[in-house]
């Protein structure tokens, strides 16, 4: 075992020789004493730190040099703090964390700049904590195409758009009809709609209904929010929902290619448990567990569309809803059998297999699309569920199962064949090979090839475009639930931990590359994305942009000077704001007026942001290169109230300050 390692930091010290020869060649010769001297310096580096051969291949194979960009970008939910993160691959840098659903003071995001889509739903700055599980990117033919990003709210029923030109969001959309979800956000292969699933069972429309009629009054919902790409928005008018039986649907993918126009959405609580163990009923966590199976649901949309468009369907709150009944009678919902309490449902990149991580079962389940289709055709069904939802035989749609290993949740894909289950109960990542897919592995076969040991508990992994039509291999990052000691301890409460795992050889084991702690929140779910993909403004392109309409506004915040309109009982001002000062530095208002303030900046030079902060006045904006935004508050507090710029902008960023004078 030694000798073997040191064979392994001989070959380590050889390449790093070869890097450093090659960077002499480069630079013209050995003047760079820091370069001739790097093999044995990263020798004793390695020595003195107490570095295996595995954690020298690890460093080098994670280091961004300064000023080098990460090859791929991981979106992940930021949990329960409501945001969504942007991390650059493989360095595990964090980016940016993207405000969505809650107040963001850097981002200026809910702080009293108008038309945000929080201050729209929220006037009364009494925003709700969110919870995110699911981020989606949008897509075009099935591949990423870096133009959008989703998320849902799970505590509040919620979607959210992201606008990936700026990392902006632009649109948060409480369901009408249910008020939690679970399997939000997943996105069509075009991104014609953007999928909501609830997971709770509750009364429909937000009403109250005693418990005791949970059977016959609550029910489940799945929502299709129509994307109007060019607008940047969900459209609800032209949005609709199923109606589910109350079993609690969880976590869902849409169809591509073999697959494409259906839904995939598992379920358990198949046996209606309703809880209350405080009045001596079986708790959730037992009364949910009991039946061996439960009903992965099948849905197809486009036949829920001509549904729709042949005017079958009611409203609730004014939304529109397919029955459960017109859903299970028109060929829109099917149930297979899964087993017991499934978690996660991932389809293959060819689109014709389903896997399913059995949770409380140590199997996936790969079920084939084409054997769906025809057991519908041939009408092979086991019998009907109590809510009249016909039930395909199990055999009639199951390809395979195989053995992972203990608490299989989500599974993801590579481009050799391979997918790759996370292991909740086992701590682990397993590696198995796709059989009779058209992304079929070497071995030919449903087979469990090698697993690798995660710290600790993961849930979601992402792989490298891993839920795509083409998924790319490489790395894949295992988001783990616990990190107990993997860090220095900073009190009871942990990060998570986002663990990256090369898994480019696909003969030999996976190694783990890096720890990434993350002190935020409970990042669930994970996209990771070529970062070439992306189209992002650098400044914005004009200059008075609105970047919630992605519009200039209004030529006439082009430049210019400050100007001051006193209109009756309202003062309305403009401000441009360039390096490094306001103008107007002097804004007198007297008590009780309403003021309106516009302010733009008016550079053009990359990162030159400006920001605007009021004592006193909850105000608080980030105004990027080109940017125009909108204040509109009551001067009802009397006095003198500084206001500065927040970001260092210039040399002279302290001097970029001014009053609001409020009078009585
Ligand atoms: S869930 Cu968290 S580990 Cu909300 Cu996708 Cu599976
Ligand atoms: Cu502008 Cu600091």
């Amino acid at each position: 075992m030694l000798k073997s390692n040191w064979i392994r930091y001989t070959i380590v010290a050889g390449i790093l020789l070869l890097f450093a020869v090659m960077l002499m060649l480069m630079r013209g010769g050995g003047k760079n004493a820091m370069v001739s001297g790097l093999p044995n310096e990263a020798m004793e580096i390695a020595r003195s730190r107490e570095l295996s051969p595995d954690d020298v291949y690890a460093a080098l194979a994670t280091y961004m040099p300064t000023g080098r960009p990460d090859e791929y970008l991981m979106f992940a939910s930021g949990g329960h703090s409501g945001q969504l993160l942007v991390i650059g691959v493989p360095s595990m840098r964090l980016l940016k964390t993207v405000a969505v659903f809650t107040p963001e003071p850097w981002q200026g995001y809910g702080y009293g700049v108008m038309e945000n889509p929080l201050q729209e739903k929220y006037p009364d700055s009494a925003y709700p904590p969110a919870d995110t599980h699911h981020p989606a990117l949008s897509e075009t033919n099935g591949e990423y195409d870096g133009e959008f990003a989703f998320i849902g709210d799970k505590t509040n029923g919620r979607v959210a758009v992201v606008d990936l030109r700026d990392f902006e969001t632009k649109q948060i959309l409480s369901n009408p009809v249910i008020n939690n979800n679970h399997g939000a956000a997943f996105v069509t292969p075009n991104t014609e709609y953007v999928v909501e699933v609830s997971q709770y069972g509750v009364p429909l429309g937000n009403k109250y209904v005693p418990i005791e009629k949970y059977k016959e009054e609550y029910r489940g919902l799945v929502t299709f929010w129509k994307f109007d790409r060019k607008k940047g928005r969900l459209i609800p008018d032209q949005s609709f929902s199923i109606e589910l039986p109350p079993y609690w649907q969880d976590l869902a993918d849409c169809g591509k290619l073999a697959s494409d126009g259906w839904v995939f959405i598992n379920s358990f609580n198949t046996e209606l448990a309703t809880g209350g163990m405080e009045k001596g009923n079986p708790p959730f966590e037992a009364g949910t567990a009991e039946n061996d199976m439960d009903y992965m649901h099948l849905i197809n949309w486009k036949k829920a569309e001509e549904l729709i468009s042949s005017g079958k369907f009611q409203k609730i709150n004014n939304f529109r809803v397919i029955s459960l009944k017109d859903a299970s009678e028109s060929g829109v919902l099917y149930f297979a059998p899964e087993p017991k309490s499934p978690h996660g449902v991932d389809i293959c990149p060819c689109g014709e297999h389903i896997v399913v991580g059995g949770k409380l079962d140590p199997h996936v389940t790969i079920f084939g699309m084409s054997k769906i289709k025809q057991a519908i055709e041939a009408k092979d069904f086991e019998g009907k569920d109590v809510y009249g939802v016909p039930i395909l035989k199990f055999d009639a749609a199951k390809v395979a199962q195989v053995e992972v290993g203990l608490g299989p949740l989500h599974t993801q894909f590579d481009d050799q064949g391979y997918a790759y289950t996370s292991l909740f109960l086992d701590s682990a990542v397993a590696r198995w090979s796709m059989g009779d897919c058209k992304f079929k592995a070497p071995e030919g076969d449903w087979k469990m090839i090698s697993k690798i040991q995660t710290h600790y508990n993961i849930g979601h992994l992402a792989a490298v475009e891993g839920d795509t039509v083409k998924p790319s291999g490489k790395m894949l990052v295992a988001l783990n639930k616990w990190s107990m000691d993997r860090f220095t301890n900073v009190g009871p409460l942990l990060p998570q931990n986002l663990q990256l795992i090369d898994i480019n050889n696909t003969g030999e084991s996976m190694r783990l590359l890096y720890d990434m702690p993350l002190g935020v929140g409970e990042p669930h779910y994970a996209q990771i994305m070529k970062a070439e993909r992306l189209k992002a403004f650098e400044v914005y392109p004009e200059i008075g942009w609105n970047a919630h309409t992605q519009t200039q506004v209004d030529p006439k915040f082009a430049g210019g000077k400050g100007t001051v309109v006193v209109k009756g009982n309202t003062v309305e001002i403009y401000t441009p704001l360039i390096r490094s000062h306001f103008d107007p530095e002097h804004i007198e208002v007297k008590k009780g007026q309403k003021v309106i303030w516009k302010l733009t900046n008016l550079e053009r030079t990359r990162d030159t942001t400006h920001g605007l902060t009021v004592a006193g006045y909850r105000i608080g904006a980030s105004i990027e290169p080109g940017e125009t935004v909108t204040f509109e508050f009551v001067a009802d507090k009397e006095g003198v109230y500084p206001f500065y710029c927040s970001e260092f902008c210039s040399a002279l960023h302290l001097e970029m300050m001014g009053y609001l004078f409020v009078k009585p």
